[in-house]
């Protein structure tokens, strides 16, 4: 039987599916690839012509989007990272995973694209800033969220904490991190000690594969 297949750069959004896998100990391939695909991987374009990561197939389905591709490993493959839709939280469920992508984590790329990706005639320091206060702002839900509960939401560890917590991974990167909430760091620090977390970490390290878009 054929195992999913993840296409991956070190640290990109790609490592929420990845870590999902890793939670949900499913056996993978993995497909490291050189940070951006698109430029540096110009054959992957035959396979996703988006160029962008992550890509999962698996069987006949291909994905394109890192909360999609979280939220159907979770319901797919069963277990304890989903939430069932008569379950009371599924809408909360349903609303962080969603929230980790299109609320947390988009308004960062504009930062890192503004900061370090373009060439430096092309940076420009106040969009960066702007979207780096708008992402800072946007982490109240999650603040709040977490004053009464450590996961944010069923009371428990799920597929919402992967999508969210892929943005306060991005949100370190980018030197964001110090302006987290004591709650937030709190909450930062228990998604890295988890073993699925640090599976994800190790999994992804392969010579040449570093996340050069950090510096
Ligand atoms: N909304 C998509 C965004 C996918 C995306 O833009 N990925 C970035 C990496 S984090 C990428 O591939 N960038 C390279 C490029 O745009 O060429 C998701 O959540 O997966």
């Amino acid at each position: 039987m054929s195992v999913p297949i993840l296409y991956h750069c070190a640290d990109a959004r790609s490592f929420r599916a990845l870590w999902a896998l890793e939670e949900l100990q499913v056996p993978y391939e993995l497909r490291l690839l050189a940070f951006p695909p698109r430029v540096r991987e110009p054959d992957y374009l035959k396979i996703n012509p988006l160029g962008t990561i992550p890509f999962l197939i698996d069987g006949e389905t291909r994905m394109t989007e890192s909360a999609a591709i979280v939220q159907y490993l979770a319901t797919h493959h069963g277990g304890p990272l989903a939430v069932a839709p008569d379950d009371p939280a599924y809408g909360a469920w349903l609303n962080w995973l969603h929230h980790g992508e299109a609320t947390l984590t988009f308004p960062q790329t504009l930062v890192l694209r503004y900061r370090r990706l373009e060439p430096p005639e092309r940076r420009n320091p106040q969009v960066a800033d702007d979207y780096a206060k708008w992402f800072v702002a946007r982490l109240r839900g999650a603040d709040a969220a977490l004053q009464t509960s450590d996961w944010l939401c069923a009371g428990r560890f799920t597929a919402a904490d992967i999508s969210v917590g892929y943005a306060l991974l991005l949100a370190e990167t980018l030197d964001l991190s110090e302006r987290f909430s004591p709650t937030l760091a709190a909450y930062w620090a228990r998604l890295q000690a988890r073993e699925g977390f640090q599976r994800a970490k190790a999994a992804q390290l392969a010579p040449g594969m570093a996340p050069d878009w950090q510096a």
